[in-house]
């Protein structure tokens, strides 16, 4: 018997909750905001008198009600434009892919347009060593706000040269494989290293451009970025930018840094005075201590890319071979290319682009920045001051201070 009637207490007591909630929601003293209602594109009020006529209707709200006050308050009230201002870069992103990375690149595409491109609609290349299929063409044009292009790598910058050793290589990869090496058995991989090393700023549909950005499938941004960083780089003559560094496995590179001795001993000319030695080296140059620039990002110049020295580097670490008899990544290529013959103040380090490649977040340290940019990343995620970024050491090097409440972040 009790339990029955605490059963009806508790009914009665809804039913009076529920009479209260209405009195109050429909009382004249809080007013409740009445949004239109959109149909077919064309806003209609839902005063119907005022949908009769053409003109699109504006939201009715009577003289003596104030607007609703019962949410917090976003402070700019007019949204920014959606364009921003002032002329554009000869610039352009670059991604390469395969046909089945669509859905992970759509992804991308749409971070990078979110946060940065829709204000200014530059251009997006796609390359890919096969031809791309219609259904990517037509996803990713329509996601890109500027200009999409599409190309297709030619044979020779996408297969073995012939001065390598077939059976060697093969070899190799049957050992990486043993040894469980990431991507130690991949030949696809290895093509696709040495391509991001040596070709992707030479093909045709890059030679129209000065400036590049590199984006990956499934990559994520996570701040907004309200300037154009191409210009940045142009205005600050910078060369090269990162967002992650950290080390690479050293069975991926074991004579690598040989090789670029060997490269250095030939043309001393292209080692620039003023470099970033001390980054990648805690001996002066005897060793590689395999700190590099996490290459999945990248923002930099193509006219650098395409200059003698880059290519000189390119090409003796190409003929060394170590692109098919070990497995060389394009992001220590890239970075001790940038670290030698690039001076010191013409690589940048972005940390106001909050950036996301599996597994590693940057999130850029600083509270206010983060709140200020709308900032979606967890700065427990940051991983510049973890003990396996290079991040650190970059400052270091270039006697920078580092960023306000870094320790914290810790
Ligand atoms: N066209 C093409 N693109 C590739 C191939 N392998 C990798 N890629 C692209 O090369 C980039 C790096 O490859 P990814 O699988 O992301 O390597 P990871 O980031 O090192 O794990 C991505 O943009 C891929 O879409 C390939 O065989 N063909
Ligand atoms: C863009 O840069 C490329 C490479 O430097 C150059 O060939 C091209 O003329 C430039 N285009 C414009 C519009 O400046
Ligand atoms: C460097 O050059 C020397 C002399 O030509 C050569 O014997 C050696 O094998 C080269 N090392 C690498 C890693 O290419
Ligand atoms: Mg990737």
């Amino acid at each position: 018997m009790a339990g029955q009637q605490r059963y009806l207490r508790y009914i009665v007591f809804a039913l009076v909750a529920i009479v209260l909630l209405f009195f109050i929601s429909s009382s004249s003293s809080v007013p409740s905001a009445q949004w239109p209602t959109y149909k077919g594109g064309q806003p209609q009020s839902q005063d119907q008198s005022a949908a009769d006529s053409n003109a699109p209707a504006a939201p009715q709200t009577p003289q003596s009600e104030k607007p609703s006050t019962g949410t917090t308050p976003n402070p700019g009230n007019a949204l920014p434009p959606a364009t921003a201002g002032g002329p554009r870069m000869n610039a352009t992103f670059v991604t390469l892919a395969r046909n089945s990375d669509i859905w992970e690149i759509a992804e991308s595409i749409r971070h990078v347009e979110d946060r940065f491109n829709r204000k200014f609609n530059y251009d997006w290349v796609f390359l890919n060593d096969d031809d791309f299929s219609d259904e990517f063409k037509k996803l990713t044009s329509s996601l890109v706000s500027g200009k999409t292009k599409y190309g297709k790598i030619p044979k020779e910058h996408w297969s073995f040269p012939e001065w390598i050793d077939q059976d060697k290589a093969a070899k190799v990869r049957e050992e990486m494989k043993e040894k469980k090496i990431i991507y130690g058995d991949s030949i696809s991989y290895r093509h696709m290293c040495r391509y991001e090393s040596g070709f992707f700023f030479r093909h045709p549909l890059m030679m129209d451009y000065e400036w590049y950005w590199r984006v990956e499938p499934s990559v994520k941004l996570f701040c907004d970025i309200e300037y154009d960083t191409f210009k940045y780089m142009a205005d600050n003559k910078k060369k090269y930018s990162f967002t992650l560094s950290l080390y690479e496995y050293v069975e991926t590179i074991p004579t690598l840094w040989d090789t670029v001795k060997n490269f250095t001993a030939t043309y001393p000319q292209h080692v620039v005075k003023g470099n970033s030695l001390k980054w990648i080296s805690e001996d002066d140059g005897k060793t590689y201590n395999h700190c590099h620039f996490w290459s999945n990002f990248e923002i930099g110049n193509l006219n650098w890319l395409r200059s003698d020295a880059y290519i000189d580097y390119f090409t003796s670490l190409d003929h060394a071979g170590g692109f098919f008899y070990e497995r060389w990544g394009d992001a220590p290529v890239h970075s001790i290319a940038a670290a030698l013959m690039l001076k010191k103040d013409e690589i940048h380090f972005f940390n106001d682009i909050a950036y996301y490649h599996v597994p590693f977040t940057h999130c850029p340290t600083g509270e206010q920045y983060r709140l200020d940019h709308k900032c979606s990343c967890n700065p427990k995620d940051n991983f510049d001051w973890n003990g396996y970024s290079c991040t650190a050491r970059f400052y270091e090097v270039n006697e920078m201070e580092k960023p306000e409440g870094y320790e914290k972040e810790h």
